[in-house]
């Protein structure tokens, strides 16, 4: 007879429980609060999978023989020897103590930006920060690849990142007063399916509808129609990708023009509104910001636009911006163009009014929030400052000494020796590959510490197995979230595997610090402590009651204390002075003396069109705007090859859409391979053709396995950062512009059947590398 032993567990896609036969994983199940489950709770099955995982320490080769006199360029074509891990432990401590004697602690680059599992224990950047900060730190990063340019422009104009961190006004509340919903992005439930620390309910669609019932009028401004479901029955502006800030600054002039603006909200609530209203009427560039010249950027309907300005007015209007806008080219103008807008009509910090960002980029933005104390290991404190900005990283390792703005700031970029990156796929989410590709083979040497056999771990010096979420205890839940969930060890770690704690511990006290790392606690001593300082804090601060550890680990969950029914900015709004913003003058920023000062001609002193270096507005006709999305069926590269990614392939490899009329022009078929290219890369992909894309638009997701054929450049996988540009936003923000980039597209005219075995083997040799 069999039992099945059933355990809670969670990733960043929810919340699920795990049905084990001894050691194998027999089914998955979804979370019984959580309305509506992802699909890619069935992928982790392939975590299971031994042929995906690194199972054993492994040096390169060339690193082994020559050390850090060995030639970068042997990353990922010389072979891997299996070391013990007492060598590996002694092999990362001796290169972290070589590279901090002879270059000072800053050559370490530990940025390790990715997203790992979403267990706050076992989290693998945290853990390398926490252990280097003991032996004299690092050099880090600054932002993220979600958001960079947004928060930049967000704390510089209102003092803060909440408006883009989920503390804006929450859904709640805007299905219940909103009047007029304007979505730029999208509100999809594609995105809202994952959230950084986890997430217990999925909540998006339940607002949806909430706000389909009380007949709401929603215009979706977007390149891709599919990015609200169908069924909320919204307007779609199918918006040239890139131009939101034309149609944001047309909707605000229309409204100046009208003199239909709240001046006493824009005298008593904001600074440089002045600067802001000459520039939208024209006033120095004899160019008024009015729907007609809004039109002609963003390639949408003067009519309308104007028809648009007047309602904003005369309803109660919400503007929500999703991330993806800031992911560009001058990615922080649309995220204060929505300001300046929302400013203009008044209604920021009425229920139902006003403007927020990222909704449903993130399933906890706009979600109830955890007002508590969320559980993380602490890093400890940093005892030097050296970071680069997020997208900088390829700068970095080309430019060691060179100087670099952020923030008003100008520092210099540090020369890396040693690169360490536990729990993110650089060859994933970078742009420009090619260009990645080059700067890799500059550091000495390289560690990358991850479960799975990714393109990064291929071109490693030495790769640590480290074990999934699955084969290991933990717990998960962030400041978006409204529960705390358990994780609990399901089976035992593949191979060698070993945990994230226990691989950091070994190397902490290999480098004489294991004591101060583990401060004499064992995996569950620290989820006891972790969940304990929660708890004590919601009793604390709240008068919250959360179960004691014991009934929280036996039934998989805690809820948190949370705010409901938020209005961002009511209080700001009702007595400025008394409730200043942290800005350079504690009121939201309109036209900025900080930013006039600092003359930067990609970040001007308000918010303004500025040409992305890529659009549609400039370009031959065979060139298409690329939009490269986040993938439905994953989470970025995680789980690429499991059943839920699979399910939205064809042809057993990644879509393209693209809209019918330009697929007719350029000689594609509905199935067909297809080669995307430009001067910075190419890869293939299967042609699916569709009229929910606007003309002129192609959209492939992110997350394909980099797969390079030979030296001809074509990554037969389909991930398209071989195609896209690595420019910073501008030299303020430095955020990455991934969204920004012009393609060609044609029928592949090489053997697909080769392209397409060449990839099946590829996929099955990666055991074998
Ligand atoms: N073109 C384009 N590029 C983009 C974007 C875009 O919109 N367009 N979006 C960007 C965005 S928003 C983001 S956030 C990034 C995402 O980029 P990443 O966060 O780097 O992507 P992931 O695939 O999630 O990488 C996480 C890695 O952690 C590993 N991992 C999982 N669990 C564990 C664990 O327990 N321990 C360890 N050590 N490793 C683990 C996984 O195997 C995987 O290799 O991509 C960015 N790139
Ligand atoms: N299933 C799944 N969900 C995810 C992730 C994942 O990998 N898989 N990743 C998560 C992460 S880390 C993040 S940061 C979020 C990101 O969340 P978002 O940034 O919101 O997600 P994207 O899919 O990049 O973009 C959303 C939509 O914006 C539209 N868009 C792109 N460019 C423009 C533009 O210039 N103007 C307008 N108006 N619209 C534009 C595109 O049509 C696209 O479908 O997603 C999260 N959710
Ligand atoms: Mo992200």
């Amino acid at each position: 007879m069999t039992t099945i032993r059933r355990v809670p567990h969670c990733s960043h896609w929810g919340a699920y429980t795990i049905l084990v036969d001894g050691d194998r994983i027999v089914g998955v199940e979804p979370f019984e609060h959580d309305p509506a489950p992802s699909p890619i709770i069935q992928s982790i099955t392939e975590w299971a999978n031994p042929e995906r995982r690194v199972l054993q320490p492994m040096v390169r080769s060339g690193w082994l023989e020559k050390r850090e006199a060995s030639d970068g360029r042997g990353r990922g074509n010389e072979k891997f020897v299996p070391v013990s891990w007492d060598e590996a432990f002694s092999l990362v401590a001796g290169e972290i103590s070589r590279v901090s004697q002879a270059y000072g602690n800053a050559s370490i680059f530990a940025g390790s930006y990715g997203w790992t599992s979403c267990g706050r224990f076992h989290h693998a950047s945290s853990l390398l920060k926490r252990t280097l900060n003991l032996v004299g730190g690092f050099t880090g990063h600054v932002d993220t690849y979600s958001i960079a340019a947004g928060p930049v422009i967000l704390r510089h104009t209102l003092g803060s990142e909440a408006a883009c961190g989920g503390q804006a006004n929450t859904l709640d509340s805007i299905a219940e007063h909103t009047e007029t919903l304007v979505v730029f992005g999208a509100l999809s439930p594609r995105t809202a399916q994952t959230e950084a620390g986890g997430i217990g309910s999925h909540s998006l669609e339940t607002h949806l509808r909430r706000i389909v019932e009380r007949k709401v009028r929603v215009i979706l401004v977007s390149p891709l129609k599919d990015d609200l479901p169908e069924w909320v029955g919204a307007e779609w502006w199918p918006i040239r990708p890139n131009t939101d800030t034309a149609l944001m600054l047309g909707l605000a002039g229309e409204i100046v023009k009208a003199g239909r603006h709240d001046a006493d909200f824009l005298a008593r609530c904001c600074s440089g509104s002045d600067e802001f209203l000459a520039y939208l009427k024209g006033e120095n560039d004899g160019a008024p910001k009015d729907a007609a010249w809004s039109a002609k950027i963003s390639g949408l309907d003067a009519y309308k636009i104007a028809e648009l300005s007047r309602i904003l007015v005369a309803t109660r209007s919400m503007i929500t911006v999703s991330w993806s806008l800031q992911r560009a080219h001058h990615g922080e103008q649309p995220f204060w163009a929505a300001l300046g807008l929302a400013a203009v009509t008044g209604q920021i910090g009425l229920p139902g009014g006003g403007v927020g960002y990222g909704y449903g980029s993130l399933g906890g933005v706009g979600a109830p929030y955890n007002i508590g104390k969320s559980p993380a290991i602490s890093q400890l404190a940093k005892p030097i400052d050296s970071f680069i900005p997020v997208a900088r990283i390829t700068d970095m390792l080309l430019n060691p000494g060179k100087p670099f703005t952020y923030q008003g700031e100008t520092r210099t970029y540090p020369d890396a020796r040693l690169v360490y990156w536990a729990g993110g796929n650089p060859y994933h989410h970078h742009q420009d590959i090619n260009r990645l590709s080059e700067a890799w083979t500059r550091p000495e040497t390289i560690i990358v510490q991850d479960p799975m056999w990714t393109a990064t771990a291929q071109r490693a010096d030495i790769v640590l197995p480290a074990s999934t979420s699955i084969e290991r205890n933990d717990l998960a839940g962030n400041r978006r979230s409204d529960f705390i969930l358990a994780m609990h060890k399901a089976i035992e770690p593949l191979g060698e595997a070993r945990s994230d704690f226990d691989i950091f511990h070994g190397i902490a006290q290999e480098l004489g610090v294991g004591d101060a790392f583990s401060e004499g606690r064992d995996e569950m001593g620290w989820l006891r402590y972790l969940y304990d300082a929660s708890r004590e804090d919601a009793a604390e601060r709240f008068g919250f009651e959360m179960p004691d550890f014991e009934s929280f680990w036996e039934t998989g969950y805690a809820r948190v204390p949370v705010k409901t029914h938020h209005t961002y900015l009511a209080e700001y709004r009702e007595d400025p002075a008394a409730n200043a913003l942290a800005t350079e003058s504690g009121r939201i920023v309109l036209g900025s003396e900080t930013l006039a000062r600092l003359g930067y001609q990609d970040c001007l002193s308000h918010p303004a069109w500025i040409e992305p270096a890529e659009w549609l507005g400039n370009c031959s006709p065979d060139e298409l705007h690329l939009v490269s999305h986040q993938p439905e069926g994953r989470l970025h590269s995680q789980l690429e090859t499991a059943v839920a990614s699979r399910a939205h392939k064809r042809n057993g490899r990644e879509q393209a859409k693209l809209n019918s009329r330009d697929a007719g022009r350029l000689g594609i078929a509905d199935g067909d391979t297809i080669r995307l290219w430009n001067e910075r890369g190419a890869c293939l992909a299967t042609a699916t053709l569709t009229d929910a894309v606007r003309t002129g638009v192609i959209v492939l997701p992110t997350g394909a396995w980099l797969t390079p054929v030979g030296n001809s450049g074509l990554d037969i996988a389909g991930n398209p950062n071989v195609l896209t540009l690595d420019v910073p936003t501008s030299s303020f923000g430095q955020g990455c512009s991934a969204h920004t980039c012009l393609v060609h597209v044609e029928p592949y005219g090489g053997d697909v059947e080769d392209a397409h075995r060449t990839y099946q083997n590829a996929l099955e040799a990666l055991d074998a590398v």
